[in-house]
């Protein structure tokens, strides 16, 4: 019980810091053109490689996979899928060398099919370091693209999903970001279902399902590192009156 709490402190103390993260989680049947937002050609993390930690990718996409993450585009079929059998199926981190502020993270899947597996689904956490605190790394959110246990029966095309963590406001979500770390775990076991990365009996299992062993095929991930100007909400939230009041 003592842990909950202190765990409910820390939460609290670093949401005061930098906003209340939330996250929203979109699927769609379909490419990742049909998702609510387009990959980020010219985001924070765009062009960037990264540093693989720990698992890597799947034989199936051409090296380096590291690339298909911000390349800015959805890519083949087969990019960027990430390494089944891992736990975790990748761990990248990107360096700053001069600090970012982040008002969005969003992250992309998608699979073509057949067959129609789990490999649409997401899985990951979110670690994050800032420059006043070069040596420490806090979690920023553990996010999921449905809850564990769902499943797809291979007969639904769960062709696209999208996730994305943001300032409840739409303010930032983070400043003087130094590096941020995805970890990524397989989602799947070629049947369709979304289980966690745990075996049954594991104290972190959640579903009582073997450990999945099929990872994600990740198309891009983004970060977002600018705000609208408050000038342009301005002129927005003034259109918006004089249309109200011409009615
Ligand atoms: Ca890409
Ligand atoms: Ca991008």
């Amino acid at each position: 019980m003592r842990i909950v709490i202190a765990g409910l402190c820390v939460l609290a103390f670093g949401t005061a810091a930098m906003g209340v993260p939330m996250y929203d989680k979109y699927k769609v049947d379909g490419t990742v053109g049909l998702l609510p937002w387009p990959i980020d050609a010219t985001d924070a993390l765009n062009g960037m490689f990264g540093t693989v930690e720990a698992g890597g990718f799947h034989a199936a996409t051409p090296a380096p996979g590291e690339v298909d993450l911000t390349d800015g585009i959805e890519g083949a079929g087969v990019e960027a899928v990430l390494a089944d059998f891992s736990n975790p199926s990748l761990q990248i981190r990107y360096d700053f060398t001069t600090p970012i502020n982040v008002r969005e993270i969003r992250v992309f899947a998608s699979n073509p099919g057949p067959p129609y597996n789990s490999r649409a689904y997401q899985n990951y956490d979110v670690e994050y370091m800032l420059d006043g605190d070069p040596t420490t790394y806090e979690l920023l959110d553990y996010v999921r693209s449905t809850e564990y246990g769902n499943w797809n029966g291979q007969t639904e095309f769960v062709g696209s999903t999208a996730t994305r963590i943001r300032n409840d406001s739409y303010g930032w979500l983070l400043q003087d970001v130094v590096q941020l770390r995805f970890r990524f775990y397989c989602v799947g076991q070629t049947t369709g279902g979304f289980w966690d990365p745990w075996d049954a009996g594991h104290p972190e299992d959640t579903d009582g399902n073997p450990a999945a062993f099929e990872a994600s095929i990740i198309k891009e991930i983004d970060v977002i590192d600018v705000i609208p100007e408050p000038a342009s909400l301005m002129l927005l939230a003034l259109g918006g009156l004089a249309l109200l009041r011409r009615r």
